[in-house]
């Protein structure tokens, strides 16, 4: 295959249970109090929410201009047909120069962290794979080693409106904590309340906001923007199936997870985030649940557990029949 040397910057290389050509059927294992930001906030109201406002020091304003920019211009280079037969070698080669340029991040649980939670929060994010700041969330959900519901929002993605009502604007990344009732945008904000609340005594990396400016917005670059465009069925008539609760074990700088959340994004699926990256405690539900690294998706009674066959299964069924070149074809 020539990409074990991109596997070994993934700590857990992604393996196939390989119990079918495709994808294997097998019968699924059944499978407060109010808390604030810790810190004062300029707060603005909406719907009778509030909402904080941003109070990063001055170099994460400067990240937010040129991001802010860099953003809607990726979209321009790189957001083209989702659907476009994409070569499989080149696929993990470009994701795992991604997962190097963010090495550091979003792989390995904090020592902090690496200790069953009594209660894992009900926690919400609105995002799409691309996005830099985004990317800054759920590299710190990996690390704090917390799971999350997502709901992918691509461009005229059905799930912006329901930002749009809760927080009165389209700009992600957008968190909702369930648990303590806070909603709230501003990537920093977010990473730092999650810190706060979940992180056990745990930091925020030195330099962490500094560094989605210098290699933050690299794996959008090298996915060329993968994870961003709405995948419109190619197929005439096809009724795109209502999907049930799908889950994916993985954790954020894994090369091969990272293909399957842009699949899930372009084709605007719910999923469960299970984060389970090294040290994670939580890696014993990933082997109850069948699976032997990451990532593995279940999917009802579907369990699949090689990248390339996750994908062409979310394309097969939630995509009218489009399947993505294999490798070699
Ligand atoms: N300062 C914000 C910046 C967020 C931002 O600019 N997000 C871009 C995506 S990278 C966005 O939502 N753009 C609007 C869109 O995609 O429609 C943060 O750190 O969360």
């Amino acid at each position: 295959m020539g990409t074990n040397a991109l596997a070994a910057s993934s700590h857990l290389s992604s393996t196939s249970t390989r119990q079918h050509p495709r994808f294997h059927l097998r019968r699924a294992a059944k499978t407060h109090s109010s808390s604030s930001l810790y810190r004062p906030c300029r707060g603005t109201f909406h719907r009778g929410r509030i909402f904080c406002a941003s109070d990063d020091d001055e170099n994460n304003n400067n990240n937010k201009n040129v991001l802010s920019f860099l953003c809607p211009l990726l979209k321009l280079i790189g957001g083209g047909d989702a659907a476009k037969p994409r070569n499989r070698t080149l696929e993990v080669a470009t994701s795992g120069f991604a997962s190097i340029a963010r090495i550091q991040y979003g792989k390995t649980v904090l020592e902090e962290c690496i200790q069953r939670r009594k209660q894992q929060p009900k926690l919400i994010l609105y995002e799409f794979e691309a996005c830099p700041f985004c990317r800054r969330v759920r590299e710190t959900l990996s690390m704090l080693d917390l799971d999350c519901e997502i709901r992918p929002c691509p461009k005229d993605g059905r799930f912006r409106k329901e930002v749009l009502e809760r927080g009165g604007k389209e700009t992600f990344p957008y968190f909702v904590d369930e648990t303590s009732g806070k909603e709230m945008y501003e990537s920093a904000d977010i990473v730092n309340y999650l810190y706060e609340k979940y992180g056990n005594g745990a930091r925020v990396p030195e330099n962490y906001f500094t560094s989605t400016l210098i290699t933050g917005w690299m794996p959008t670059l090298f996915r060329a923007g993968r994870g961003m465009t709405k995948y419109e069925p190619r197929k005439e008539g096809f009724v795109k199936p209502q999907s049930g609760n799908i889950e994916l074990f993985n954790y954020e700088n894994n090369q091969f997870a990272r293909l399957c959340r842009e699949a899930l994004c372009e084709l605007e699926l719910p999923y469960t985030l299970r984060n389970v990256g090294a040290g994670s405690p939580k890696r014993e539900t990933l082997t109850e649940a069948g699976g032997k690294s990451v990532p593995f998706l279940i999917d009802g009674d579907v369990k699949i557990g090689e990248s390339d066959e996750i994908v062409a299964y979310l394309f097969e069924k939630y995509g009218g029949g489009y399947v993505p070149e294999k490798q070699g074809a």
